[in-house]
């Protein structure tokens, strides 16, 4: 196997617990951790129960550890307070407990939300200026930010992926564009964990979906080549002919319906 010892953080939520089966194959050991409860350890796991914004549990658990793929956090908007704790306070316990035990990579799971106020008819490369759609998007920045800073000053690696949609299956018309399937996503991370240097690289998770916002060209080093499509799910989504619609925001910039889900429109 290439590793001796893999972190998963966020390993309870639904990204992590299909993680949790496929990683097995790339660790003799796989740390489990989550703030939820994660069951009992299986074969080839410890499993770790804590929160990210603990900083004295987070340097425990890197220890020995080879390489982290970070997916623990707030995945939605939320409170800037909650945002805070568990994306902010959280990422920064992750790198300084990296740093201080010599971890040589970081697999940090970014999201599209850091350029969710793109419109829908911009297409992007990954060196363009973040322009995140409320404070979840500004906390994935804080981490591609945080990871570039790391990088710089002391050589530890990060492919920061900033995933588009990945669930089994789009939910909605806006999904057929950032649909990444799972199959796709773990390729992705392979790409990720198995290029030998990848400094630090930011890279769109998307699959080989018909309409494109993102273009890779920036991170043609990993050589992450999508297989699967939006396409088997298109017929759920008629096309109007009113996309985008200039009268509504969701359609208009790339970020959907986070657009609308600031902290602001709820006071
Ligand atoms: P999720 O919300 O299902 O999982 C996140 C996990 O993090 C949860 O199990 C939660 O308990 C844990 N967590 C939250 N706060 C924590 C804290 N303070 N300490 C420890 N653990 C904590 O989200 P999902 O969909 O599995 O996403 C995983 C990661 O990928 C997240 O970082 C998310 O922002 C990112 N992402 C996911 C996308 C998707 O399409 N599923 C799209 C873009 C980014
Ligand atoms: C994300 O960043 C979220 O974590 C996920 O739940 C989806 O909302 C996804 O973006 C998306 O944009 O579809």
């Amino acid at each position: 196997k290439p590793f001796r010892r893999i972190l998963l953080t966020g390993a309870a939520g639904g990204l992590g617990k299909i993680l949790r089966e496929r990683l097995k194959a790339w660790t003799d050991t796989l740390v489990v951790s989550d703030l939820s409860d994660l069951g009992p350890a299986q074969a080839g796991e410890e499993v770790v129960q804590c929160d990210l914004a603990d900083k004295a549990a987070v340097l425990a658990m890197v220890k020995d550890v080879e390489l982290i793929l970070h997916f623990g956090g707030i995945s939605v908007e939320a409170s800037f307070e909650d945002i805070l704790r568990a994306n902010i306070q959280g990422t920064y316990n992750i790198y300084e407990a990296a740093h201080k035990h010599g971890v040589k990579r970081v697999i940090f799971a970014s999201s599209n939300h850091t350029i969710g106020y793109y419109k829908t008819t911009d297409q992007l490369t990954a060196s363009m200026p973040p322009r995140p759609d409320g404070m979840y998007g500004v906390s994935k920045c804080f981490g591609e930010s945080l990871s570039r800073y790391y990088y710089d000053r002391t050589g530890l690696e990060t492919v920061c992926v900033r995933i588009g949609s990945a669930f089994p299956a789009p939910a909605n018309r806006r999904m057929l564009t950032t649909y990444l399937s799972y199959d796709d996503l773990f390729e992705l991370l392979r790409c990720a964990a198995m290029t030998p240097r990848v400094g630090h690289t930011i890279v769109f998770g998307a699959s080989d979906n018909r309409e494109k916002w993102w273009d890779n060209r920036e991170a043609a080093h990993l050589g992450f080549r999508p297989k699967d499509s939006s396409e088997p799910f298109v017929h759920l989504f008629p096309d109007s002919g009113n996309y985008p619609a200039a009268d509504d925001v969701t359609t208009m910039y790339q970020g959907g319906g986070f657009i609308l889900t600031g902290p602001q429109y709820k006071d």
